[in-house]
């Protein structure tokens, strides 16, 4: 959904919506929510506030795109990334991070973890995986364009889910080159 994306060097839409839509086994009469959130990249002397940072403008250009979208009901919340503008062809990295973007590609802290490995930075493949983090992974198109979702049976912890970053390499590593805050749910 490219289209929905909205232009501007900065551009933010959050949407929030409550009270269940019913139909559904589990979730039924639940309280849902949904909150989307897209940005343009630039480089971080250009980024005023540093909302969305890109470390390494040859994987992604100044003027890339990125939407984040993230939904949900309790015991079941889905983050989907859509990305417009990367380079075509090459296999991203990409997680959600437990801190704010900024100058410093190492701003954004270590990888959300649903079960906190006491030990950070974080290198256990027990903690460091799929089903424990965030991983929004994609390779993009010809056309630069790529997306990935992530669904999981757990929530954010308020407020200790601040961003996703794009990094050179699939899997729970790699060089950050890129980066977004994001406004996830629930905030406090
Ligand atoms: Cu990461």
């Amino acid at each position: 959904m490219v289209a929905g994306m909205l232009a501007g060097a900065v551009a933010t839409a959050v949407l929030a919506a409550g009270g269940g839509v019913g139909g559904g086994a589990a979730g039924e009469g639940a309280p849902f929510y949904e909150m989307k959130v897209g940005g343009r990249f630039a480089p971080p002397a250009a980024s005023m506030y540093v909302w969305a940072v890109t470390y390494d403008t040859k994987l992604v250009p100044a003027g890339s795109q990125i939407e984040i979208e993230q939904s949900g009901r309790p015991n079941d919340m889905s983050v989907t990334l859509r990305v417009k503008g990367m380079q075509p062809g090459h296999a991203y990295g990409a997680h959600v991070h437990q801190k704010p973007c900024g100058v410093d590609p190492e701003a954004a802290g270590g990888h959300y973890q649903h079960r906190k490995d006491p030990v950070q930075p974080s290198e256990d493949p027990a903690y460091v995986n799929a089903e424990n983090e965030v991983w929004l992974d994609f390779t993009s198109g010809t056309d630069g364009s790529g997306t990935a979702t992530a669904r999981h049976d757990w929530e954010f912890r308020p407020g200790e889910a601040r961003s996703v970053v794009l990094h050179r390499e699939r899997g729970g590593a790699g060089e950050r080159v890129a980066c977004f805050t994001v406004p996830f749910l629930p905030t406090h």
